[in-house]
């Protein structure tokens, strides 16, 4: 039978474990089951059941107390030991409905430029799972381009590092007021002009160099696409979902549902976004 995961990951606060609550119910009532799989060592509380949970083996609490580390330190220290013992987590991937959403931690520099992330994803595919990787960036984000254009960056560089399909995401969509939604297209496809002209405003000839390569970068690969994210509507979560079925061949022996069909289901609901 085939596995399914969902691996959600992106800076701490963009919504991660909120997106993975919000898309099991949305399974749910789709008559799907997903079971929620926590990976953040420092994780808070969950207000709902997580499946499986990395706190039970090891947290970045005990490491502190026992080996002196920072959080981030500690947070490493944790995902090397899953990683050496990965037959826990092997034990626990034993579901009669093999879909996971898998709740990442959100220190960014284990997407863009530490191996135990990519170590992971290998383990997982190893074990057939297929993978779609959900990069989260909170909406807020474009109210200072500059800020977006690093968070830009940072989605790509994981895209590059992890190279299974990817998707991202802009969060907190129900925050965004009316105003910044006039000019969302050009955040939403990440065009390389305005992040490049707002750059540029902000940095010397030298450094504008810089943000022309980069710039050009993301155009180049054409990678960098948001999908918004509303939790509060359920047609928004069916348009990622179908977003992430098409990723991970989700049903492949059933009739596949192409992303364009989402204009079918959109067309008369004129409160939704543009895909
Ligand atoms: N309005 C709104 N708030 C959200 C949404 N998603 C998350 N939040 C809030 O943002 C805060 C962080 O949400 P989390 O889901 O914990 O974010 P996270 O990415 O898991 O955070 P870390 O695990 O700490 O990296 C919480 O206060 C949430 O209630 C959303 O879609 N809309
Ligand atoms: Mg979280």
């Amino acid at each position: 039978m085939p596995r399914y995961a969902q691996i959600i990951m992106g800076p701490a606060g963009c919504g991660k474990s909120t997106y993975c609550y919000h898309m099991q119910q949305h399974l749910e009532l789709a008559g799907r089951t997903a079971h929620v799989i926590n990976l953040d060592p420092a994780a808070e509380n969950f207000e709902y059941p997580v499946a499986w949970d990395i706190r039970d083996v090891i947290s970045v609490e005990d490491v502190s107390e026992t080996l002196h580390l920072g959080p981030n330190g500690g947070l490493i220290y944790c995902m090397e030991f899953l990683l050496q013992n990965l037959e826990v987590l092997d034990e626990a991937l034993n579901y009669d409905d093999d879909y996971i959403l898998i709740d990442c931690p959100g220190q960014i520099e284990l997407y863009t430029h530490l191996p135990l992330m990519r170590q992971l994803m290998d383990h997982l595919q190893s074990l057939d799972y297929k993978l779609v990787a959900v990069y989260l960036l909170d909406c807020q984000f474009i109210d200072d381009t500059a800020k977006f254009f690093a968070g830009v960056l940072s989605a790509m560089s994981a895209m590059l590092q992890l190279e299974v399909p990817h998707l991202n995401l802009l969060s907190k969509m129900d925050l965004l007021g009316e105003d910044r939604r006039r000019d969302l297209d050009d955040f939403l496809s990440a065009d390389a002009d305005m992040l490049l002209a707002t750059a540029n405003m902000y940095t010397t000839e030298r450094q504008q160099r810089l943000n022309s390569a980069m710039a050009n970068l993301i155009d180049d690969f054409s990678l960098v696409r948001f999908l918004p994210l509303d939790n509060t509507d359920e047609g928004n979560l069916e348009a990622i979902l179908i977003n992430t079925d098409h990723c991970l061949q989700y049903g492949e022996e059933e009739e596949p549902r192409e992303p364009a069909d989402l204009d079918n289901d959109r067309n008369d609901d004129d409160s939704s976004f543009p895909m």
